[in-house]
């Protein structure tokens, strides 16, 4: 039975409430919290929230929509943002309400998203990613490079600027349809890899794995407007709107 009619399965028959049916969907099996009954059914959360549903957000862009050009269109980020980054969110938190799912935090829903199915796990991914994506770019960028420590990482990790874009751009280009490349960090080590669809390195399923410091989305909709089937030339572009001092904050 599916995990999701198995748990509306449970909640019919065993009158279980939506707390300890959302702990059978963090592993913990609802018949052992019920025997052993110890405090509240929130308590049984293995990510340590509260119990409360987690509800994902859409904060504001923070810049205008054409504030990349001409790098990036303002149809297309209009669209992006408006449509795309909105559904994602919507459906995701859909999900998380109708199932009652709680966690602390979306990071730590991402963490445990093999235990969900493909819906939850596009549209947190997309949600998560394209907060993620706005934050790395800003206008007014051209000509600027990481600096101090991070610089000192990806010269040390990759050879020169250079050739980690090189590395970077191939990534993104050997992304076989819809996906993202990213930079990411794993302990001390600086790696660079492609997802498919709305996965991301924080995703316990993923096999890219470690703490994104920037991602690209390469899917269409992301480049097609002003690009068409150019994701080359789309990604070149991106390195004149990277924010750097992002990049840095997340290395940090
Ligand atoms: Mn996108």
């Amino acid at each position: 039975m599916p995990k999701t009619n198995r748990r509306k399965f449970l909640r019919n028959t065993l009158g279980l409430s939506a707390a300890a049916v959302a702990g059978s969907a963090l592993g913990v099996n609802p018949l052992n919290a019920l025997v052993s009954c110890s405090g509240s059914p929130g308590s049984s959360n293995p990510s340590g929230g509260t119990g409360e549903i987690l509800q994902l957000t859409q904060a504001d862009l923070p810049y205008a929509f054409d504030a990349l050009e001409p790098h990036i269109d303002a149809r297309t980020m209009e669209i992006h943002y408006s449509r795309h980054h909105k559904a994602y969110v919507d459906n995701a938190n859909g999900i998380l309400e109708s199932e009652s799912i709680s966690y602390e935090s979306p990071e730590a829903l991402l963490a445990n998203i093999s235990q969900y199915a493909d819906g939850l796990r596009n549209n947190a991914g997309g949600a998560w990613n394209h907060s993620f994506f706005w934050k790395s770019l800003r206008p007014g960028s051209e000509g600027n490079a990481p600096s101090g420590a991070l610089a000192d990482a990806i010269n040390g990790t990759f050879g020169s600027f250079d050739e980690f874009k090189a590395q970077f751009k191939a990534a993104g280009l050997g992304q076989f349809g819809s996906g993202w490349a990213w930079l990411v960090k794993d302990g001390d080590t600086l790696s660079i890899g492609g997802t498919p669809n709305q996965d991301n390195p924080l995703m316990d399923l993923s096999e890219l794995k470690g703490k994104p410091l920037l991602g690209i989305d390469v899917w269409e909709h992301a480049y097609y407007l002003k690009y068409q089937n150019q994701r080359g030339n789309y990604i070149d572009s991106f390195w004149n709107i990277v924010n750097w001092d992002f990049v840095a904050e997340q290395f940090a």
